[in-house]
């Protein structure tokens, strides 16, 4: 069994908001970024995203302990607080300390970043406390992710500032809410179960699934816009994310059986981290001045 820290900040579920993150920082960096703002940024969005994961466990501890361990990155019964293993006053006192030190490291980076950041915790907020707790209501729970992703990959952007370029950031945005879509879907019993009015649980599974096409056809026109006008980052950038989201869109449609959709976790984890490990990588190597960037 994992610690119960990391039952309670889920590392694992990072990787959806760690991809949008990474792309920004990749695209943005400069050869002459300082490696310590680089440092504090990263810690800016691991403190975030403990901070925001901390507020869920605490807000859904009624609805984690009815979960059967399906399509998600732990059998959510098992976090800490649902167990007891970590009580509901340590866990708020824990947030507190993530939600100061996001602040303080993202002041380190730039303004621009550190408005971000800051947007970003109070969707973290509002995404699950009452009393709006936007997760629990149609379309509110789609655009609070979509927000959170769009504006996570500006701020990686904003790194390096490099690469701020309109087009590519309204694709993130509309990739992020393309992702989410499979992801509430796969929640469908669980949420129903626990009397959560998700988008999923208002349109039912069908009908959120098919909005996918529509938002597939549009990224694939403001791809094809980028691949027409971007340099050779966006272009590669913007071709990817075209292979990517086509097949998704198609295979999530595809495996929905009744009102269950059967896609394993894996299938977004795995190809998220491993892009988000080799675009970091890229982004480093330009730090380094060991990559020609493709410009
Ligand atoms: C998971 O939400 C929690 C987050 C995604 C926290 C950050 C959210 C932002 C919008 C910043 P969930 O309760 O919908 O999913 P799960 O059932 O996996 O906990
Ligand atoms: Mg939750």
């Amino acid at each position: 069994m994992k610690s119960k820290y990391i039952r309670l900040l889920r590392p694992v579920a990072w990787i959806t908001f760690l991809l949008p993150f990474s792309v920004g920082f990749g695209l943005g960096i400069k050869s002459n970024s300082h490696p310590f703002i680089i440092i504090y940024a990263f810690i800016a969005f691991i403190t975030w995203m403990s901070f925001s994961f901390i507020l869920n466990a605490l807000a859904d501890k009624h609805v984690d302990k009815f979960h059967d361990g399906r399509s998600k990155d732990m059998n959510l019964a098992y976090q800490s607080i649902v167990t007891g293993e970590i009580t509901e006053k340590k866990a708020l006192y824990l947030s507190i300390i993530f939600l100061f030190s996001s602040i303080i490291f993202a002041w380190l980076v730039n303004t621009l970043f550190f408005l971000l950041i800051l947007i970003v915790d109070v969707v973290g907020y509002i995404y699950s406390m009452p009393p709006l707790r936007l997760k629990a209501k149609p379309v509110t729970d789609i655009i609070c992710n979509t927000t959170a992703g769009g504006l996570i990959f500006i701020a990686g952007l904003s790194i390096g500032g490099e690469n701020l370029y309109p087009l590519i950031i309204l694709a993130v945005f509309v990739m992020t809410s393309i992702f989410y879509i499979p992801t509430v879907v796969t929640d469908f019993e669980f949420d129903k179960k626990a009397g959560i009015k998700t988008s999923a649980v208002y349109f039912s599974p069908k009908r959120l699934l098919q909005v996918m096409y529509p938002l597939t056809a549009f990224l694939v026109v403001i791809g094809l816009i980028i691949l027409l006008t971007g340099n050779l980052e966006l272009k590669l950038i913007s071709l990817l994310i075209i292979i990517y989201t086509i097949p998704s869109t198609i295979v999530a449609n595809l495996r929905l059986k009744g009102e269950r959709l059967f896609i394993h976790e894996n299938w977004i984890l795995v190809p998220f981290i491993l892009f988000s490990t080799v675009i970091i990588i890229y982004g480093i190597l330009k730090v380094m001045g060991l990559f020609i960037p493709l410009n």
